[in-house]
């Protein structure tokens, strides 16, 4: 028997109408703001019937809408919804959409199921539905009775199986039953962990059910691929200005002001600034790229606030949480993050270091390189970001670059802060860092430098520190 269908096939140009439904609290908002990338629409919490209203959204492509998708109330109450089709009379000829129209007649005798009746008139206004499954669920009464209610629409179905990692896991039974029902096109899609792949897949789906929309939905797979492309591309170059302005920069002191307790007090203080600046410059870049607001970061899951680290950069814990060692020059426990030296800079210049423990880092300095001598004898010395910090700045935005890839716009819960290992650092690090010490004009960083002329060697190394990131996340 033919379905009667109440609403067109979508046109070429009208947008694919698609509605999320499924029971309550199985995921169907959190759905919807992974595939807008939109943190901010609906409102997502653990407790059932968050959504009241069936709301609307469209994903575009070359800035037209190609999908327009539909979130609804969730179905809580399908044992009564089906008991209410049933009860309707029926002509030998009615199909299900007949009926679910005639049950949208009759709206004023079941007036316990408004939020149903939100979501059958969706179900007939849409070119497909997506119906999301939380397979931790096994398959009860309620379910089986969902799904009867959905075959009655007549329309194309993608049953979503989502909440996949988690455990009790029954997607199995569900897999075998909506294939009894004739729903064959079923998806694995983690709602709050994102993968490229899987969302492909999703609209791989749509194209098989909906093959007139092949070429456009393949416009929108081919679009976020690029764009996906182009966010890893973009943040990863923004690092590499990151580590390339901060390893470079030098600050040159006369000898005048030179007395250990002012470096301490002003050039180290102005050089930390300078340095939390520079990241969180490149942290809120990063967190716009991937579509995200520096207040969706702070309040889901970053231990970052307004796009700043909340752990500081200078602070001996937070290079411990990375499992960086502090330079040896530091004093235990002591702030850390300059260098001081003539040349090239390898101790370290803590806040409380300016006794003892410096006096031994200078001597040491002194004994592997000449150049502090020549410092002495100038009258010059020089002051810069040390290692550890510098490690630690890679190894933060490293980890921000592999956790916003992964993150569904939908994703509520902190982020893991063991993702990146401080192991991981780059076979060329060390060549990286000898050529960032040796030109100091590579750093924008300094005032002087600002509107430096392009220089090949600073193309070169940052062409080569943002390949190196873009294949590592
Ligand atoms: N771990 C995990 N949590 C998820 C996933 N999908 C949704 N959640 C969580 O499940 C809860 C319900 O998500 P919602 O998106 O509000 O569910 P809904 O189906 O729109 O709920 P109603 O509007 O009440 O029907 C929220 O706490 C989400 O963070 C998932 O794939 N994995
Ligand atoms: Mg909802």
């Amino acid at each position: 028997m033919p379905t009667e269908n109440t609403s067109p096939r979508p046109s070429a140009q009208a947008p694919i109408r698609i509605a999320i439904v499924g029971h309550t609290n199985v995921g169907k908002t959190s759905l919807m703001r992974t595939l807008l990338r939109d943190s901010r629409f609906g409102e997502v919490s653990n407790h059932p019937g968050t959504t009241r209203h069936v709301e609307a959204a469209s994903i575009l492509c070359r800035d037209q809408a190609v999908i327009e998708l539909h979130d609804t109330p969730g179905l809580e109450d399908s044992i009564g919804l089906r008991s209410a089709l049933e009860s309707l009379p029926a002509g030998r000829d009615d199909t299900g959409q007949t009926r679910l129209r005639q049950f949208i007649a009759h709206a004023d005798e079941f007036a316990e199921l408004d939020q149903e009746l939100k979501v059958v008139r969706q179900l007939l206004a849409s070119d497909l539905l997506f119906y999301v499954i939380d397979v931790r669920e096994p398959l009860v009464g309620k379910y089986r009775d969902e799904l009867y209610v959905l075959s009655l629409a007549g329309k194309a179905v993608i049953p979503v199986l989502n909440f996949i990692h988690q455990f009790p896991n029954h997607s199995m039974q569900w897999r075998e039953y909506l294939g009894q029902l004739n729903f064959h096109a079923q998806v694995q899609y983690d709602t709050v962990v994102f993968r490229l792949e899987d969302e492909k897949r999703l609209f791989q789906k749509i194209q098989s059910l909906l093959g007139e929309q092949y070429d456009r939905v393949q416009q929108l797979i081919d679009e976020r691929h690029a764009q996906a492309l182009q966010i890893r591309r973009a943040s990863a170059a923004a690092v590499a200005e990151l580590i390339i302005n901060v390893g470079s920069y030098r600050k040159t002191l006369s000898a005048a002001t030179a007395t250990l307790p002012e470096i301490e007090k002003n050039e180290v203080i102005a050089l930390q600034d300078l340095t939390r600046q520079a990241e969180q410059v490149c942290t809120r870049q990063i967190i716009k790229l991937h579509r995200f607001a520096p207040d969706d970061v702070r309040e889901a899951f970053l231990p970052v606030q307004d796009g700043s680290w909340k752990l500081d950069l200078f602070d001996v814990n937070t290079l411990r949480t990375f499992g960086v060692e502090a330079s040896s020059g530091a004093a235990k426990g002591a702030a850390v993050g300059a260098v001081l030296d003539g040349l090239t800079g390898f101790i370290s210049l803590g806040a409380a270091a300016a006794t003892g423990a410096l006096a031994g880092a200078l001597f040491s300095t002194g004994a592997r390189y000449g150049r502090d001598l020549q410092a002495a004898v100038t009258g010059k010395r020089t002051l810069c970001v040390d290692e550890p910090t510098l490690r630690l700045l890679w190894l933060r935005q490293l980890q921000l670059l592999t956790d916003l890839g992964s993150r569904g716009h939908a994703m509520q819960v902190q982020m893991q802060m063991t993702s990146v290992d401080a192991s991981d650092l780059p076979k060329a690090w060390n060549s990286w860092l000898r050529q960032m010490r040796a030109n100091a004009n590579w750093s924008e960083l300094a005032p002087d430098n600002r509107k430096r002329a392009a220089d090949p060697g600073r193309s070169a190394l940052a062409s080569a520190i943002a390949e190196h990131l873009f294949a590592s996340v």
